[in-house]
């Protein structure tokens, strides 16, 4: 696939053409390129320009929708080849909180940590603080990794933080938190563990973590 694919497929992600966008990963896959690297180059770019366009009011929430669903139109065929890795690196529990469905950037960092030997569970989005609290406790595992866009949300994140503690289960668990709203000042405040940019920051620090 060429840069100028890699192009094709960030502009049909950005105009919301779902077929399009669907036709230029299977071609990628047919021409051995590498998923990871058609999701860095042909669809992560395509949702920075989406948000761009929202905050400058040229596109609303039907626009946003159909950028979505074409963008994971195309993840989902490129999903299909990631390899997953069963290195047995540590398990992560991720999820996106409680009142937030945004779960492109949840989803990214999760496939980049399965290609990298972590086996994730994913809690999906919109997940109750109980929830969290109960599968940090039957699964017991290394990391939990929260993700949320909005800001009123992030109180979601507060209170999963709190509800650790009160169980018992902070000092069981390492948390990461990430998403547009959140920095290293907020993730200090709520006591959790790191706080990263994207999904490369988010394997970076697992793997520094598991080497300790
Ligand atoms: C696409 C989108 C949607 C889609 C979401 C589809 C989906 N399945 O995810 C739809 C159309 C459904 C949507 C809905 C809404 N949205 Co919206 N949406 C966006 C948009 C344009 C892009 C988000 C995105 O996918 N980015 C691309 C990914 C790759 O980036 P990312 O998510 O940031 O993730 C990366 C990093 O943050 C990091 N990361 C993320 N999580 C984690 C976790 C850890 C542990 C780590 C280490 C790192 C990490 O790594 C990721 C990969 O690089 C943003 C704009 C923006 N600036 O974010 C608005 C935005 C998030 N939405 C917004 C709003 C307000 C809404 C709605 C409330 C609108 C409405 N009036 O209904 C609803 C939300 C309803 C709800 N209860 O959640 C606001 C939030 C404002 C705020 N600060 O509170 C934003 C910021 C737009 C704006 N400028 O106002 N939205």
């Amino acid at each position: 696939m060429t840069e100028k694919m890699f192009e094709e497929l960030n502009h049909a992600i950005v105009v919301g053409d779902i077929d399009e966008a669907g036709r230029l990963a299977t071609l990628g896959l047919a021409e051995n390129i590498d998923p990871l690297t058609i999701t860095e180059k042909g669809l992560i770019p395509a949702m920075a320009i989406v948000s761009e366009k929202y905050d400058k009011k040229e596109y609303y929430l039907p626009q946003m929708l159909l950028s979505s669903e074409a963008f994971y139109e195309a993840f989902n065929i490129l999903k299909t080849k990631m390899k997953v890795e069963s290195k047995g690196r540590g398990k992560v529990l991720i999820g996106v909180v409680e009142g937030d469905v945004h779960d492109i950037g949840k989803n990214l960092v999760k496939i980049v940590l399965e290609a990298n030997g972590f086996v994730c569970i994913d809690m999906g989005r919109d997940v109750p603080i109980e929830d969290y609290l109960q599968k940090v406790a039957e699964d017991k595992p290394d990391f939990l990794m929260l993700s949320t866009l909005m800001t009123p949300t992030m109180m979601s994140m507060r209170r999963t933080l709190e509800g650790l503690v009160e169980e018992g289960l902070r000092d069981k668990v390492k948390v990461a938190v990430g998403g547009g709203p959140i920095s290293w000042d907020f993730c200090k405040k709520i006591g959790a563990d790191f706080y990263g940019d994207n999904e490369k920051d988010a394997l970076k620090w697992a793997v520094s973590e598991v080497k300790k």
